[in-house]
């Protein structure tokens, strides 16, 4: 079943307001929580920003839930939420604060994550293996600005975007800092790149536990794998974290990592693939 900790309790991110105390057990809005009265927030700095929604009640404000609603997609992975009193609803349940928070849309914000990956090796270029004798998969993450943890070098999908191209965007703009390079340069990258990153796995497709959820705004993802077996395409990837990244390195695929939001789960997805394709 779907649920959330890491946008339930505590402080909401960026603010100084404290979500209202969610039990495991009242996090499904069927369950009945009387006491439940959640601080309404929704960040000044998000107001008029092209990338936001106007306010609910806005005449000029006509969302379609649960559609494409012109190139805005209102559509969620995990099937229709509900709407209340002009409300879209989070589909796992409650969390304590109601509003946008940060977030610029109201329902399912959209983004896209990519999962870089390689074998480790040794100097000679061997497979290093781990003490099962297993050979141990890296992956691109990039060190978030905001919160400082390891995460997914992920970022929103852009209205009319395909939701492959924003995994591609924001891998060169927070992996590569494709935003400070040249046009000339970032053409000459693209065409290098071109067939690696023309075919992605995907591995994940859903809700996101991101902190920044509220009850009427959540985080959802298409996560693709991008992976280099040889280690000769992206091996010679020079790292450099650009746009919201304050870090970037390659970092073992290990089943006890602590990562941003949902993004272990989705490392450990690719990784119980990538060990099954070689046995
Ligand atoms: C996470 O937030 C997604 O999985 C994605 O990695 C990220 C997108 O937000 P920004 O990086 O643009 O803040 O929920
Ligand atoms: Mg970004
Ligand atoms: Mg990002």
């Amino acid at each position: 079943v779907l649920t959330h900790f890491k946008c339930r309790n505590g402080m909401y991110p960026r603010s100084a307001i404290e979500r209202f105390m969610v039990p495991d057990d009242k996090i499904n809005w069927s369950v009945e929580y009387k006491e439940y009265k959640p601080p309404n927030h929704t960040a000044n700095s998000i107001h008029g920003k092209p990338w936001a929604d106007p306010k609910i009640g806005d005449p000029n404000f006509k969302p379609k839930w649960n559609a494409l609603d012109k190139n805005v997609n209102r559509e969620s992975y995990t099937g229709q939420y509900l709407i209340q009193d002009r409300y879209p609803l989070n589909p796992v349940g409650r969390t304590g604060i109601c509003g946008r928070g940060v977030l610029g849309r109201w329902g399912p914000n959209h983004a896209a994550d990519p999962v870089v990956t390689r074998w480790k090796r040794l100097l000679s270029g061997e497979l290093e293996l781990d003490k099962n004798h297993k050979p141990i998969l890296q992956f691109v993450a990039i060190k978030r600005g905001d919160t400082g943890e390891w995460a997914l070098p992920g970022g929103m999908v852009d209205p009319g975007e395909k939701v492959t191209t924003t995994a591609v965007r924001e891998f060169q703009e927070e992996a590569i800092n494709s935003l400070v390079m040249s046009e000339d340069d970032k053409k000459e990258w693209e065409e290098k790149f071109k067939s690696f990153f023309s075919n992605g796995d995907e591995v994940f497709q859903g809700y996101v536990d991101d902190p920044r959820n509220t009850d009427n705004a959540w985080m959802e993802t298409s996560a693709y794998n991008f992976h280099d077996d040889k280690g000769d395409v992206v091996g010679a990837l020079k790292l450099n974290a650009g746009d919201d990244a304050v870090g970037v390195q390659w970092v073992d695929a290990a089943h006890d990592i602590k990562l941003y939001a949902s993004h272990e789960d989705i490392v450990k997805e690719v990784l119980k693939r990538r060990l099954l394709a070689i046995t």
